[in-house]
């Protein structure tokens, strides 16, 4: 028990550990050495959350006071991951925790681990979001986070024979110690129905289906202020929740019908799309998110400025990418319909106000709606939609008169089969920033998927790089660098002014400094190989080189690319085992969408080449393969700082930026990588000589596919290349099956949409240099060390700094 393993004659506590302690005691209801950690977390958290709201209301008075202009970011996913240690540390509680903890025989770390992920989102677009939200408290920018309270989230992944099973993430089982439900916050949501005309003019929208939006809060503390911001979440509720006549009648699951259909809308995160009832429900999604969050918006601007006056100057609503486009045509009908104004002032509001951020260049992941749906859910909104695309395809026509291509090509309306309502032309229109998230994806945005809208636009378009909080990715993934850094960096100041890392560049040859990054790294690989013998029952060493790829599972992100070369590496040590192999530890982990059966063939495919490797007793230590399942959050917290190697080798054009990729140098990994996304910004920053670049530049992918692309040549031509797809084509690593992986082998070499057998020849060449560096300890630690100098560039905060400047408007 918890209390078996109390210390005999604890020294006395401070007095801010003494008070945290009582508070503990309170909330746990007993004895704190007897307390199950569990419930130690809860305690913990309450005692946090008492004095973030107290936070959160002077910030709420300070902002309403001084009438700042407020940012507004709406988005479909916040990935929150743990709150507790991140409150730990903002409130400067993380010390006092730790010693009133110890002081009960309790390991801190076994309490923050009992908190459940807050998976609100899918990848790097939520986690995005949640940075962000850090950032802006930080930096003291009055704002909102909006987004929908999903009660089963993104879903958990388990691995059962090698293939990705799905199942709900109950994340709330044990309550949400962080909610702050707001009563008084309530609006109504409607649904379909029909439009009708007022006094011959005015148009009114009567929904047949009404829900009730109630706000729940959750409070963003900033680091080294007392300023907060605040994640700002929606819960359908039923109007009528329960029909009495039909419960009386006994038909209990008819009753029940209202309040199934209006909380479904919080069940899950992205609902299959592959069937019509999917795809209606995350339209409604979207729609009551978006609904919700501006009739809260417009209600307190209302509410502390009188009227709608102003508008523009004081709100600033930002939509992450196009999920939230419906905000576009909700702005309109509340402005014109409920508030009167007139078309143009309300187009005025509206350009004034929003702002969008692409963050995908796949034609494929653009979205769409058909007009059939859009216009049986939200008849009021496809009019406005309408409306909006005549006015400004009567622009268009007098900007570029007689070029009618443009006219079609542009139109918010595809006609090109069903009829669709083209969200990110929505967007567009009505936004008066559009940015990308790298340098490279922001040019070939204005290159290529919205090439038309930046010439009628040109001055819309620009770039904001993505950056990561340091909080979160450093100061807690990674104490034991911390320590280090703040140790050679005079104090913990680079938490909230990561350009300090810079200092450590000179230093980089620095034989002590190099010993310090080593053992962090070293302790950070022995917790992570723990955990690996922990879940999986595999024993890595930890003086092997990790070699990691950890992201959403995808095509063009070629977790397939790494498998070939780690099929390649094992048929070498197979052909000469005595060789003077650089052992390696190769990681996966990440999540494929549900529906997306050739990311769930790769999936399975590491499953089946791990098994063969791992049991083979010609290869031992010298090359292991994993794959943690349910990646998320807290997972990455742990694997990110263990790694030796980031692997980010999508296809150079296609990976809009990446975030992983910065989380892993700023923890001392070297990137072995494409010339794409935010690597580019990331090289140049560190130095190109410092980085393993390879692989077709994107104006060669573009050629090379132009001239005809045939990935049978470079088969042909690599009998090395040939070995491995002959081996999975043969069924090796699926003797049971040999079938198993037929497709996949067929489609990489009849189509290869994403290059690999290109790209290759080049990936084992730069693996082969990251041999030779990483045996050559000192140089690879100083290269390490002046990975982590140049991120400062890609703190989350500089972001902030550049979205408020060149986009929002707002002080900083
Ligand atoms: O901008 C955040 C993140 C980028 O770092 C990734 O490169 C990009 O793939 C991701 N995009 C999406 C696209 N989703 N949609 N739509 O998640 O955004």
């Amino acid at each position: 028990t918890p209390g078996a393993k109390r210390k005999t004659a604890a020294p006395k506590l401070g007095a801010v550990p003494a008070a945290l302690l009582k508070r503990i005691e309170r909330e746990a209801g007993s004895d704190a050495a007897q307390a199950a950690p569990a419930a130690w977390m809860r305690a913990v958290a309450k005692a946090c959350r008492g004095e973030l709201e107290e936070r959160l209301n002077e910030t709420m008075l300070a902002d309403r006071a001084s009438g700042a202009k407020r940012v507004h970011y709406l988005s479909m996913e916040f990935l929150m991951g743990r709150a507790l240690g991140n409150a730990l540390a903002a409130l400067e509680l993380d010390a006092p925790f730790a010693e009133v903890a110890r002081h009960a025989g309790v390991e801190p770390g076994e309490v923050l681990e009992r908190e459940h992920d807050a998976a609100l989102g899918n990848g790097g677009l939520g986690r995005l979001a949640a940075c962000f939200l850090d950032s802006l408290a930080t930096l003291g920018v009055p704002s909102f986070g909006y987004g929908l309270r999903y009660r089963y989230g993104m879903f958990a992944q388990r691995i059962q024979d090698g293939r990705q099973v799905e199942t709900p993430d109950d994340w709330q089982s044990l309550g949400d110690p962080w909610e702050v439900p707001r009563h008084e916050l309530r609006y109504e949501v409607g649904f379909g129905g029909h439009v009708t005309a007022e006094d011959g003019c005015g148009r009114r929208w009567e929904p047949a289906q009404i829900v009730h939006a109630d706000a729940v809060d959750f409070v963003v503390p900033g680091h080294d202020t007392r300023r907060v911001s605040v994640l700002r979440q929606w819960e359908a509720v039923a109007v009528r929740p329960l029909d009495y006549a039909a419960f009386s009648r006994g038909d209990h699951f008819g009753a029940a019908h209202d309040k199934v259909a209006a909380e479904s809308l919080n069940w899950v995160l992205y609902p299959d799309d592959s069937t019509p009832a999917g795809r209606e429900l995350r339209l409604k999604q979207e729609f009551f998110l978006v609904s919700a969050s501006l009739q809260d918006i417009l209600a307190r601007h209302v509410g502390e400025h009188g009227s709608l006056d102003g508008l523009g100057d004081k709100v600033s609503v930002h939509l992450n990418d196009t999920h939230p486009a419906l905000a576009v045509p909700e702005l309109m009908r509340l402005l014109l319909d409920e508030h009167g104004l007139p078309w143009d002032a309300a187009f005025a509001a509206c350009l004034r106000v929003m702002s969008y951020t692409n963050h995908t260049l796949m034609p494929e992941a653009l979205e769409t709606w058909p007009v059939r749906m859009f216009e049986a859910l939200l008849p009021r909104h496809l009019e406005i939609v309408y409306e909006i695309n005549r006015r400004f395809l009567a622009a268009v026509r007098l900007q570029f008169p007689g070029d009618e291509e443009l006219v079609k090509r542009v139109s918010l309306i595809d006609e090109s089969g069903e009829r669709r309502v083209k969200m990110a032309a929505l967007s567009i229109v009505a936004s008066h920033h559009i940015n990308g998230v790298s340098a490279l994806h922001s040019e070939l945005m204005v290159q290529t998927i919205f090439a038309d809208y930046a010439q009628i636009f040109p001055g819309r378009f620009c770039n904001v790089t993505n950056g990561v909080t340091p909080r979160r990715w450093l100061a807690q993934a990674n104490p034991t660098l911390s320590e280090v850094l703040d140790e050679r960096l005079d104090g913990n100041g680079w938490r909230t002014d990561l350009d300090r890392l810079a200092e450590l560049a000179p230093m980089a040859g620095d034989k002590s400094l190099q010993a310090e990054v080593r053992a962090a790294k070293l302790a950070n690989k022995e917790r992570l190989a723990a955990l690996v013998r922990r879940e999986l029952g595999i024993a890595i060493d930890p003086g092997s080189l990790f070699d990691v790829q950890v992201k959403r599972i995808h095509e063009y992100k070629r977790q397939l690319l790494n498998l070939l070369h780690v099929i390649a590496r094992y048929q070498a040590i197979v052909a000469n085992p005595s060789a003077n192999w650089v052992p390696r530890t190769v990681i996966f982990a990440g999540k494929a969408a549900s529906a997306y059966v050739a990311a769930k063939d790769i999936i399975h495919l590491i499953h089946d080449v791990a098994r063969v490797v791992n049991s083979d007793p010609r290869v031992g230590d010298k090359l292991k393969l994993v794959f943690l399942p349910n990646y998320g959050v807290s997972l990455a917290e742990t694997i990110m700082p263990a790694a030796n190697l980031s692997e980010q080798i999508s296809t150079a054009g296609t990976e809009a930026s990446g975030t992983g990729n910065m989380k892993f140098a700023l923890n001392g990994a070297l990137t072995i990588g494409t010339w794409d996304g935010a690597n580019i910004e990331m090289a140049e920053a560190v130095g190109r000589e410092h980085f393993f670049i390879f692989g077709l530049l994107t104006e060669q992918v573009a050629k090379l596919r132009e001239l005809g692309y045939d990935p049978r040549l470079y088969v042909e031509e690599n009998l090395q290349l040939k070995r491995v797809i002959d081996a999975i084509a043969r069924g090796d690593f699926s003797p049971g099956e040999p079938q198993r992986y037929r497709a996949l082998v067929k489609s990489l070499l009849e189509r290869d949409t994403y290059l690999l057998m290109a790209d290759f020849a080049g990936y084992v060449q730069a693996q082969g240099a990251v041999d030779r560096l990483y045996t050559d300890g000192a140089e690879w630690d100083r290269k390490a060390i002046l990975n982590i100098a140049g991120m400062g560039a890609f703190s989350s905060d500089r972001t902030i700094r550049d979205y408020a400047r060149n986009i929002w408007n707002v002080a900083t």
